[in-house]
């Protein structure tokens, strides 16, 4: 049966912390029990995967196929398996949705207890890897692992999507784009009217204007060291773009002056503690919100004067934007397709999987916002 083939394909794998990533023939097992064996078609590059290379996410076991950010069709389908079935496209998801744990049941959260469980680990529930090359065993990352031509996840961490989404950009909304969206969206509630700060205008950060932009903010102010982010970032609906080198005085100060007090809705995008005190000290002292988006290296910590809060500021954390991921992909697809936002203004750069680590260079040296990798 076709089902039970190993599939022997090209995949980047990074061998060790800190090195370039290496194309390599590796072997991927058919998927087991309520698992799913996809080959990825596009996948983005986002800088958590940077993160993960260089050792700032501390749940990553090397040998490791990295990516987290992409979109393809089902090859096959393990035992068990009940919505989806060879031929769909889907997009994998980082953060599953079991659907059963306490968070899945709670409509406060999108976390989900068994995903945080695996993530862990590097590995798939029965503790094996279906990742395997010159006879070692690779392992996943995320749950998703979309650097490779084929890979496994669970039936949890998949999504369905519309049969006419694209196989290209639509990996965006595996991650980028409805991170930052749903970042404003749904853990800040940006609301009409309001004055908002993104620090860091990647991927993450635009997508967290776009959001803002739909929500009817009616100021949005960008940050970054990086002056050529502001042209996309003001295309996106960036009202105003501060580059905190042109200032002699803390960017806190700047951004407190510019908005008469501070503003209702500050969000995090790079994951450095300097900018998320930034961040914190731009927002009102009465009502203001801050959410981290961005990713903070290993046993870093934070430290303010708590007054700061007791005003009535509000500090959070959002991950995937806050998304019940199962659930919100797929509209997320329809809306795209619907063209309510336009996924293709984050894409700068396309190139061949081969090419994978020209694309981490452009990443790192700000010369990109999304790279898709054609597999
Ligand atoms: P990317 O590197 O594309 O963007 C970061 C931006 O920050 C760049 O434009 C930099 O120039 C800018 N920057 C750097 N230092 C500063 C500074 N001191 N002040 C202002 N701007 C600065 O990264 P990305 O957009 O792909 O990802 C951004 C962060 O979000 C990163 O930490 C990533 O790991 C994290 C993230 C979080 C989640 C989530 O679910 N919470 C998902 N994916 C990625
Ligand atoms: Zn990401």
């Amino acid at each position: 049966k076709k089902k039970d083939k190993v599939i022997k394909c090209k995949a980047a794998v990074i061998w060790e912390k800190s090195a370039p990533f290496s194309i390599e023939e590796v072997e991927v097992a058919p998927p087991k029990a309520n698992e799913v064996r996809i080959k990825i078609v596009a996948t983005g590059i986002c800088r958590s995967d940077d993160h993960a290379i260089e050792g700032k996410l501390s749940t990553v076991k090397f040998p490791v196929i990295l990516g987290h950010e992409g979109v393809g069709i089902v090859e096959s389908t393990g035992e068990s398996v009940k919505h989806i079935k060879p031929g769909d496209r889907v997009i994998p998801l980082f953060v599953p949705q079991c659907g059963q744990c306490i968070c899945c049941k709670d409509p406060r959260s999108n976390m989900c207890i068994a995903g945080k469980m695996k993530k862990a680990v590097g590995l798939m529930s029965d503790g094996t890897s279906r990742f395997t090359c010159k006879g070692k065993q690779i392992y996943h990352f995320m749950n998703t692992s979309t650097f490779t031509e084929y890979t496994v996840a669970e039936e949890m961490s998949v999504a369905k999507i519309d049969s006419g989404a694209s196989l290209d950009n639509t990996c965006l909304i595996g991650c980028g784009f409805s991170t930052g969206y749903g970042s404003a969206l749904n853990s800040a509630k940006v609301h009409p009217g309001s004055t908002c700060a993104i620090f860091g205008l990647g991927g993450i950060g635009l997508a967290v204007i776009m959001g803002c932009k739909i929500a009817g903010a009616a100021r949005i102010i960008g940050v970054d060291i990086n002056p050529d982010k502001f042209n996309i970032a003001k295309e996106l609906g960036a009202t105003e773009c501060i580059n905190p080198k042109d200032y002699d005085k803390p960017v806190p100060q700047v951004i407190l002056e510019q908005t008469g007090g501070g503003v209702d809705y500050a969000f995090e995008c790079v994951g450095h503690i300097e900018t998320m005190l930034a961040a914190l000290n731009s927002s009102h002292f009465a009502y203001g919100t801050t959410v981290i988006v961005g990713v903070s290296a290993p046993e870093s910590t934070i430290s303010f004067d708590p007054m700061i809060l007791l005003t009535g500021r509000t500090i959070k954390g959002s991950v995937f934007g806050g998304w019940k991921s199962k659930n919100s992909v797929p509209q997320l697809v329809s809306d795209s397709l619907a063209k309510k936002f336009d996924l293709e203004k984050l894409v700068t750069h396309r190139l061949p999987l081969n090419k994978i680590n020209e694309g981490f260079d452009l990443l790192r040296s700000g010369k990109s916002i999304r790279t898709i990798l054609l597999v």
